[in-house]
């Protein structure tokens, strides 16, 4: 059994304004681009909960957020200071985990199995945490508690704002069953659509699918959805590795979702990869894909292929079978990254990791 949190920072470039323009607390609050009284182009990036009132979302044209708000505090983004602000909250966050892996600039999941006794204290510990993000940063979060990484992610959709929920292996299933299909991790509005059109609504009807159905539809794909429906995942918490790996990334010049764009990206990727591998005389073991979204969320997926390779084919074709199962299909992807990792000498047995842990 694994106690996994996930925590996720409450409306976090919002709440970052609001920590240094403490006057506009309790006032709605829109950061993105500029509204130009209502022409302006662009999207909000995110919003405080009191602009949710009024109906304003992420991602909504800045020009509708306008109308829905006009006197709305509206503020520009500034990453470099949201990127300092995360930097420190995930260091704290850290602190408290026994494995960590960052997803995105205000999420990390955390593998806290060794640290309480049971699920009844981990709920002691999450507010421990949450308390310590909130006293040392002045941010708040809310935090999920599950048995796996989608059941902590949706755990902790439910528990915002501000708060703290826990999902027990054995309630999953009725956790999840009633919840809108768009609601389960790895489903976005295209998958939705195509789901809606076959008539599955609810996660429920998910879990009830024949898989072949969801396997005819989505090929790989469909088994994750079919699994992640009922609760099941077993994927690994992928530690951040600074050195003991090697990889490297590409930002596309537009944001696309055209998979021989993403496929040509991960091939000169991984000629880059072999020929670093090559200069250092070292062999991988697993394979990690990292894909970061328009919206800057970001997963990472890993494959060990279970033996010591130097050959860029298996590091292409080990990362584009992971951009196929795992891919958000239809969502337009930002940025793509490579990185193979369990590092061995060519002739020695020494690990890299047996001394380069970040
Ligand atoms: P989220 O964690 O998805 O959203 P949030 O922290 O603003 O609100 P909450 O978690 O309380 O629901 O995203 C984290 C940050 O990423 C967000 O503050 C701004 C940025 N972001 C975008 O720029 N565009 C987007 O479409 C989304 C969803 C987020
Ligand atoms: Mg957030
Ligand atoms: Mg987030």
């Amino acid at each position: 059994m694994r106690i996994i949190m996930l925590i996720d920072m409450d409306y976090f470039f919002a709440a970052c304004e609001e920590l240094r323009h403490q006057e506009l607390k309790g006032k709605p609050l829109v950061v993105g681009a500029d509204p130009k009284e209502g022409r302006g182009r662009g999207v909000v990036m995110t919003c405080n909960y009191e602009a949710r009132k009024y109906g304003i979302r992420s991602g909504m044209p800045i020009s509708i957020a306008y109308g829905l708000k006009k006197d709305a505090e509206f503020l520009p983004a500034d990453f470099d200071y949201y990127e300092r602000e995360s930097r420190e909250v995930m260091r704290t966050i850290k602190g408290y985990a026994t494995r960590f892996e960052q997803v995105s600039i205000d999420e990390a999941f955390i593998d806290v199995t060794e640290k309480v006794l049971d699920y009844q204290d981990s709920l002691q510990y999450a507010k421990k945490i949450k308390d310590a993000v909130q006293r040392d940063h002045g941010l708040p979060c809310s935090i999920g508690i599950s048995g796996n990484k989608v059941l902590a992610k949706m755990a902790c959709e439910a528990a915002k704002p501000n708060g703290i929920k826990l999902v027990k292996p054995d309630e999953a299933l009725s956790f999840l069953a009633p919840l809108p299909i768009d609601r389960l991790y790895g489903v976005g509005s295209k998958t939705r659509e195509k789901l809606a059109s076959r008539g599955y609504r609810t996660i429920g009807d998910l879990a009830n699918a024949n898989p072949m159905n969801l396997i005819d539809m989505f090929g790989v794909f469909g088994t994750e959805l079919y699994n992640n429906a009922r609760g099941m995942d077993d994927d690994e918490i992928v530690e951040n590795y600074e050195i003991k790996s090697i990889g490297r990334e590409k930002t596309f010049e537009h944001d696309t979702f055209n998979r021989d764009v993403v496929v040509d990206a991960i091939k000169s990727i991984g000629a880059e990869i072999e020929e670093e591998l090559k200069r250092q005389a070292l062999s991988f073991k697993t394979v990690t894909l990292k894909i970061r979204y328009h919206n800057f969320e970001e997963h990472l997926k890993s494959r060990s292929i279970g033996h010591y390779s130097n050959d860029v084919e298996e590091i292409v074709s080990n990362a584009v079978r992971l951009y196929d199962m795992h891919a958000e299909k239809g969502e337009q992807i930002r940025k793509i990254g490579v990185r193979v990792s369990g590092l061995i000498g060519y002739k020695g047995q020494m690990r890299m990791s047996d001394f380069v842990k970040a």
